[in-house]
Parts: C-alpha cells; sequence; structure tokens
C-alpha cells in the first residue's frame, strides 16, 4: 500500500473522549469513528487488524477440530423464551419488532439459536462430539459503554458452543477450547491467563475467563505470579487426546489466578508472599460448561447407544475479537504509538523515503517494495512529500514493527536502514539482506 493513496485518516491532537491509551491511539491511528455511543465504524487500518485476529482466532479453532458457520445477527424472540432467558437478560438486550409486530432481538450470544440447530438436525449420538462455532457482531446494549472498543456495544465475537454425549467428554471440549485459546492469545503476542470466575447470565459452575494484565483493566485479579512464566510456545497439541489438553489445563490451573468474583482471601494467603499478585486485568474471553442447561428446557436429546434419549451436555466459549485490538494495544505501545505485535500487525513493513522526488531514493523504494511483496509481505511505503520527521512519527504511531529507510546517502554505500519499533535499534544492510531478513522474522511453522 501507497500511504498517498491511502485512507489513514491520523488525528494530531488526542481526543478528548478517550480516558485510555487503546482507545486515544486507535483513535488517534485513523482505526476507527464512533458512529454514537458504544457502536464504531472500522477504517481501513482497524478494519485490517481486526480481521488478521479473525484469521488467527478461525486458525486455530480449526485445528482443534471445530468447525466454522455463520449465524444471523437478528434473533426471534421464541427461541429466548424457550431458555427463559428472553425475560432474565434484562436491559442489555436490544429488543425489536418487525413490521408484523413480531419480537425480535439484535443477539448478545446465541446459545438458543445453535440449540435450535442441533435439535433441528441431530438425533444420535453417532453425530458426536461436535463443536461449531462462528464470528459475528453481537450486540449488549451496555449501561456504561466505554474506553472505545473495550466495552462497546456493538462488537465482534467468536462463540463456539460444544456438543457432547456426556460430562467427561464436554469437559473434554471444555479442556480443548482453553488450550486452544492459550495457542490463539499467544500469537497475538498476549498473555492471557485463565482465571476461575463466575458464568453470571450464560450459567454453571465451571467456567474461566482469559484476562490480560493492565493497568486500564475492568476487572480486579488475583494471581500467583508462577503462572506467568508458563507459555505454550511451539508445543505441538494433539486436540483429541484427553489425558494431553487435561495435563495441559492442570499446568495452568494450578497456580491460584481468581478474579474478584471467586476470590478466595484464605487460600490467596497461603501463596509465598513474593509470589502474590493482585493486579487489573482485561477480559479477553470466557468458556463455559453448562451440562443440559440449554438442551433440557430445548428439547435437545440424541439416542445413546443403549437406545435411551438424553438432552446432550454443553457448554460455551467466546474470545472477544474486537475487544482484543484495545487489549493488545494496552498491552503493547509508548509514548509515541502502537506497537503490533508481529503476528496482527498490518503492514509488515513501512518503507520511509527521505527524499521524495529524489530518482535513486524513488527507484530503491520501488525496488524495495516489489521485493517485499514478491516474498508474500505487505509493505507500507510512505511516498508523500513530507519531512523525514513527520514520516517517522506517523510510523510510530501507526504501530508498524519494522521500518525500511531510504535516502540517498544511504543508497551511496549501498545500504538502508532497518529499525525496530519495539526496540529502536537500527542496521544498516543492503536492500537484498533487509528483505531477506524480513522475510525471516515473519516466517513461521506452517499451520
Ligand atoms: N456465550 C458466551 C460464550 S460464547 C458469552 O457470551 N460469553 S461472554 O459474555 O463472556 O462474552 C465473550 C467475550 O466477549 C468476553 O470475554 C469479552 O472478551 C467479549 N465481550 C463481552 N462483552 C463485550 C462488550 N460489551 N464489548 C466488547 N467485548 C465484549
Amino acid at each position: 500500500m501507497r500511504l498517498s493513496r491511502y485512507f489513514l485518516p491520523v488525528l494530531k491532537e488526542n481526543p478528548a473522549e478517550a480516558q485510555i491509551v487503546s482507545h486515544r491511539l486507535m483513535l488517534r491511528a485513523g482505526m476507527i469513528k464512533q458512529s454514537s455511543a458504544g457502536i464504531y465504524s472500522w477504517l481501513p487500518m482497524g478494519f485490517k487488524v481486526l480481521k488478521n485476529i479473525e484469521n488467527i482466532v478461525h486458525e486455530e479453532q480449526i485445528r482443534a477440530g471445530h468447525i466454522p458457520m455463520l449465524m444471523p445477527t437478528l434473533q426471534s424472540a421464541d427461541l429466548w423464551r424457550e431458555s427463559g432467558r428472553y425475560d432474565d437478560y434484562g436491559e442489555e438486550m436490544l429488543r425489536i419488532s418487525d413490521r408484523h409486530g413480531r419480537d425480535m432481538l439484535y443477539g448478545p450470544t446465541n446459545e438458543e439459536l445453535i440449540t435450535d440447530i442441533f435439535r433441528s438436525h441431530v438425533s444420535s449420538y453417532k453425530s458426536l462430539p461436535l463443536t461449531l462455532y462462528h464470528i459475528q457482531w453481537k450486540f449488549r446494549d451496555e449501561i456504561r459503554p466505554r474506553f472505545g472498543v473495550m466495552r462497546g456495544r456493538e462488537f465482534y465475537m467468536k462463540d463456539g458452543y460444544n456438543f457432547d454425549i456426556d460430562k467427561d467428554s464436554a469437559l473434554h471440549a471444555y479442556n480443548r477450547h482453553m488450550v486452544s485459546y492459550l495457542r490463539t492469545y499467544e500469537r497475538m503476542g498476549l498473555q492471557a491467563i485463565p482465571m476461575r470466575a463466575d458464568s453470571g447470565p450464560i450459567g454453571g459452575d465451571n467456567t474461566h475467563e482469559f484476562l490480560v494484565l493492565a493497568d486500564t483493566g475492568e476487572s480486579e485479579v488475583f494471581y500467583d505470579s508462577a503462572i506467568t512464566d508458563l507459555s505454550l510456545g511451539e508445543r505441538v497439541v494433539d486436540y483429541d487426546d484427553r489425558e494431553e489438553c487435561a495435563a495441559i489445563v492442570k499446568e495452568w490451573t494450578t497456580p491460584y489466578a481468581r478474579t474478584d468474583e471467586t476470590h478466595d482471601a484464605g487460600v490467596f494467603a497461603q501463596i509465598p508472599e513474593g509470589r502474590r499478585k493482585t493486579s487489573r486485568g482485561i477480559e479477553v474471553g470466557q468458556i463455559f460448561y453448562f451440562g443440559t442447561k440449554y438442551s433440557e428446557p430445548m428439547g435437545a436429546t440424541v439416542v445413546t447407544e443403549t437406545g435411551e434419549s438424553v438432552p446432550v451436555h454443553m457448554g460455551s466459549h467466546g474470545i472477544g475479537v474486537s475487544r482484543l485490538l484495545g487489549a493488545i494495544i494496552e498491552a503493547s505501545h509508548d509514548d509515541n504509538g502502537i506497537i503490533w505485535p508481529e503476528g496482527v500487525t498490518p503492514f509488515h513493513a513501512g518503507i520511509v523515503n527521505l527524499k521524495q522526488g529524489d530518482a535513486a531514493a524513488d527507484a530503491a523504494c520501488e525496488d524495495l517494495y516489489k521485493a517485499l511483496v514478491g516474498r508474500g509481505l505487505e509493505p507500507l511505503y510512505d511516498d508523500r512529500s513530507e519531512r523525514a520527521g513527520a514520516k517517522f512519527a506517523t510510523m510510530d504511531l501507526i504501530g508498524v514493527p519494522w521500518r525500511l529507510t531510504v535516502g540517498p546517502r544511504g543508497l551511496k554505500n549501498g545500504v538502508v536502514e532497518l529499525t525496530s519499533r519495539r526496540t529502536g535499534e537500527s542496521e544498516e544492510l543492503s536492500p537484498e539482506i533487509a528483505v531477506a531478513r524480513l522475510a525471516e522474522i515473519y516466517a513461521r511453522p506452517a499451520s
């Protein structure tokens, strides 16, 4: 992409309405524009990062054996009357009636809709286990939408639903989700800690929230710092292996980690003092096992091997896809702007031409651009006739992790400069080596 032709409406001033850094930077970097309280348009660069995050979520769900689909945003109230949640859900549900006076709602979540799909098409234990998921816009009429995409009213969520024959199988699905979520967040450069939580309107006793530690988080959390040393890294996981998944879940759930809803001061006090931590956290996901809470009232049953008809065991598993943009920025920024982790960056490298109009510099930038595209990378070439300082400031603000600086002086010596946004360190390299270096940085094991 050439910056002169892109739509990147950066703001010079700090917007007054933004109270936290991620909201401020998303507005300043021209990623989102509020259309009404808690509802945003996703401008091109924000949309690009949203899609990158969505792709990682898809890849890791598919790797875990879960099946993508798409359900609508608008749902019929009748299904929610069957589960009893139409009355329970309260003011957060946006209720609408159509021209025939039928009650509809903008889905805040999809347990009822998916259970209806399941009961219409599945009747035998032979079709189990089954996990279906989608990534779709949700609406919750939050009393206080705030912090930009962090607590929106309209937000983008991955929600998955498992259907299993019994509790043991459903708990394996729960474990599989926990492991796949750990990998998902790691690929986004985040450490998200699973914490025992409260299930709220979704229901059930078994639930974990995934929290990214950040001062601006809305939840108060308590944890043993030993948990922050854990990482999945390059481990290859067989998601069908119950023991393997259970062992990973045990590793992550043994150190104390709870939100304020389930915090137990007595148990917490037994952790060695130096490891006892209290902090704030951003909830980027939550998984639930709720047994037959929906399948029973809605008649989602299967016939077992012995001919018995039983309600299926279910759980639901959510990731706050749009909230993740805010969480990543909270975790990865400095005074100059965003620092995108390589896994989600909207552009792989920025090219800054120090002397637009200089024949050698222009040609070298064009060559670099083509070479990067040839290696499957997407550069952002700042080809505007701006001062170098302004170009650097834009690249820093929008967070491109690697910058190639091209100027007549370097070119005389056959070099360009490769700079890391995170460390600020620069290296002078020939254009060919700089391109090869970037290709290597972005190469990752094929999925
Ligand atoms: N049905 C279950 C699991 S699919 C469910 O709805 N879970 S949830 O309520 O915990 O939502 C899943 C995730 O969506 C949360 O962990 C959070 O990251 C995100 N989320 C929830 N409310 C909002 C909101 N108002 N704005 C942005 N993200 C939100």
